[in-house]
């Protein structure tokens, strides 16, 4: 089966060395690798005080970096040219644009919280496929986080994974100008491996909820529509928006301290729809970690297909090729499915019995291919661990 592969992380490691070599003719001091994640369920409930129960992927972002003695900051990724060059003093707010302003971002985040760094190389590599829905900006940023706090010898402890998540999250919001919530960089910097990470962003606590996948004969497996998901387009932001308008109409902090019945007063009907997804989505989180629990993967099944259709009606972030993977990956034996992250392209996660797997994968590309649709990709999502520095 053509599955996108995880890649090896001792393998990664040394390629990411190498391309190191190859761009700054030195060597990288300090590596970092990040996980991508597949999230479970709670979609677009992060921002609004609720749950979420994402899986980290194997499939990572490695970030490599050495001190330089003066105060340049330099940033390459195997695809692209020449690196980006500024300096480490100035990399804040509306001053690196693209893909480096994630990383610029994430120094910068640092620095703001008392982390004193020098000037620095960096280079980035890795097998999260990018505007997959797979979270690879969290990735990216989780990774020259642990690479840089790596180099300057900071500890990392419980402590300070938290101190990155948040910094992480600063340099999303502010500095690449995606209006997210904490999921995707929570998750890839706190996951267990063999569990998905139960987070409550009412108090930003968070617990492994095991998964014991295999031995219950099933495989999580990710299909992306390469319908390319931006997050910092405007649907996404809209969705928040409506999201806050409702939480004010109703008087309440969060959309967490609403309620059904609430929510059924509201008087713009779209509005309405958003936080009724929410409320409900809220509440499919806890129930899916109960069928977990329990080992009752039918039920799970069920409220996947509950949480697509919410997505797909009420938040209205879905797409034609979210839809009839979610249907052909159902039809063709898989025991749930719905699409995962933020939406209007991106992925859809299923749960499958193993021995279906092929056939679930084979129909859905034959379905893509009929309804004329770019050929999809597939991965399969072994729940991993957090993201560590790995040299
Ligand atoms: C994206 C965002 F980055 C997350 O914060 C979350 O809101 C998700 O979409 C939707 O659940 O991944």
């Amino acid at each position: 089966m053509p599955f996108v592969e995880p890649g090896r992380p001792s393998e990664l490691t040394e390629e990411t060395r190498r391309l190191f070599r190859e761009v700054y003719d030195g060597d990288a001091v300090a590596i970092a690798r990040a996980p991508g994640r597949v999230n479970l369920i709670g979609e677009h409930t992060d921002y609004n005080g609720g749950l979420v129960l994402p899986v980290a992927l194997p499939h990572a972002t490695y970030a490599a970096v050495a001190a330089r003695d003066d105060r340049v900051l330099r940033i390459a990724s195997g695809d692209d040219g020449e690196p980006w060059t500024g300096t480490i003093d100035d990399v804040g707010p509306g001053a690196v644009d693209g893909w480096a302003a994630y990383v610029g971002g994430v120094l910068w985040a640092l620095r703001e919280d008392g982390i004193e760094l020098p000037g620095m190389d960096v280079v980035v590599h890795g097998t999260v496929p990018l505007g997959a829905g797979l979270s690879s900006s969290a990735a990216l940023e989780c990774s020259v986080a642990l690479a840089a706090c790596g180099l300057v010898g900071l500890p990392v402890d419980d402590d300070l994974r938290h101190r990155l998540v948040a910094a992480c999250i600063r340099a999303e919001t502010q500095v690449a100008g995606a209006p997210t919530g904490g999921m995707d960089q929570s998750i890839s910097l706190l996951a267990v491996a063999d569990a998905a990470l139960l987070i409550d962003f009412d108090d930003d606590s968070s617990g492994p909820v095991p998964l014991h996948l295999s031995s219950a004969g099933l495989t999580l497996l990710v299909t992306d529509t390469r319908v390319e998901h931006a997050l910092v387009d405007g649907g996404y932001a809209a969705r928040r928006a409506d999201c806050e308008a409702a939480a004010d109409a109703l008087g309440v902090p969060t959309l967490r301290s609403a309620t059904l019945e609430s929510v059924a007063g509201l008087s713009d009907e779209r509005v309405r729809r958003r936080a009724t997804h929410i409320v409900t989505e809220i509440a499919r989180v806890s129930e899916v970690v109960d069928a977990v629990t329990a080992g009752d993967w039918a039920a799970v099944g069920r409220v996947f297909a509950a949480s697509h259709a919410s997505m797909r009606d009420d938040f209205e972030i879905s797409c034609p090729e979210l839809d009839l993977t979610v249907a052909t990956a159902v039809e063709a034996g898989a025991i749930g499915a719905r699409m995962t992250g933020g939406g209007f392209g991106g992925s859809a996660v299923a749960l499958v019995p193993t021995e279906r797997l092929d056939a679930v994968v084979r129909a859905v590309d034959i379905a893509f291919a009929a309804a004329g649709f770019r050929s999809p990709q597939h991965l399969v999502a072994e729940p991993s661990g957090a993201a560590e520095v790995v040299a």
